[in-house]
């Protein structure tokens, strides 16, 4: 039994049983799917426990018209085909002060991001001078400055595919009362100059922002066993 390694082949497997709502992931039955576009055959064998997804599972076989064999299917293969992003987060003073840290870890674990850094920190004038360095020339720079030092903050780097944009997103407006009810701004915070959270504003960003936040080592490579569930 072989690794399952055409990609078009995978894909047709990815999309029949993305479009097949009926299929059970609770029995021990197997099914056999049919679609006449792709022209393959889809054999799922649908297992108790899948907590774990074991890179060893016999979750999904895939059986080609032209082969007798049946090769086992690796979602996590579909899912290294995209371009994966880092973003940096931080939790500002104000929201270490408030006692929020919890719920905006929460916000992104809950999305589906892979956190693979994570530190409380007092930071110097010279990081944050150097982490907000595009902004050296705006009037409030130096308050900026006072309030990213004030207290320690919780830096943290996210992993995953359009990390950078989704958490923009979930952080909302940079003005918390223009920021959408649901966002992390716009649930917790008034005003902008105490507005709890950053999120880096491009990919390039995050890399440059988590090497500068984070030494050699302070970051974890995991496989978080949930990625099938989140990915096909
Ligand atoms: P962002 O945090 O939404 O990316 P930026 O424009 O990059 O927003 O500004 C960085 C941070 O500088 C803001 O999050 C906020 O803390 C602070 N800031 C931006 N504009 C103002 C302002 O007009 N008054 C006071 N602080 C500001
Ligand atoms: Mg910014």
């Amino acid at each position: 039994m072989g690794v399952f390694a055409g990609t078009t082949a995978a894909a047709c497997v990815t999309s029949s049983l993305a479009l097949t709502p009926t299929t059970p992931f609770s029995s021990n039955k197997r099914t056999t799917i049919t679609t006449s576009s792709s022209k393959c055959r889809i054999r799922a064998t649908h297992h108790q426990n899948l907590t774990a997804f074991p890179s060893t599972s016999h979750l999904f076989y895939a059986k080609s018209l032209r082969t007798t064999k049946p090769r086992i299917f690796l979602p996590h293969l579909i899912a290294s085909l995209e371009q994966v992003d880092q973003t940096y987060i931080m939790v500002k003073p104000d929201g270490v002060q408030r006692g929020v840290v919890g719920d905006i870890i929460s916000r992104f674990e809950k999305k589906g991001f892979k956190l693979t850094g994570l530190k409380l920190y007092q930071c110097s004038k010279d990081l944050a001078e150097e982490h907000y360095k595009d902004l050296k020339l705006k009037s409030f720079f130096p308050k900026l400055i006072d309030y990213i030092t004030s207290g320690p903050v919780v830096c943290m780097a996210w992993e995953g595919v359009g990390v950078v944009a989704s958490a923009r997103k979930l952080i909302g407006a940079t003005d918390p009362l223009q920021a959408e009810p649901g966002t992390i701004r716009g649930d917790l915070a008034v005003q902008t100059g105490r507005n709890i959270v950053h999120g880096s504003d491009s990919p390039e960003n995050g890399k440059r922002e988590i090497a500068l936040w984070f030494k050699e080592g302070e970051l974890c490579e995991w496989t978080p066993v949930l990625t099938p569930w989140l990915r096909e």
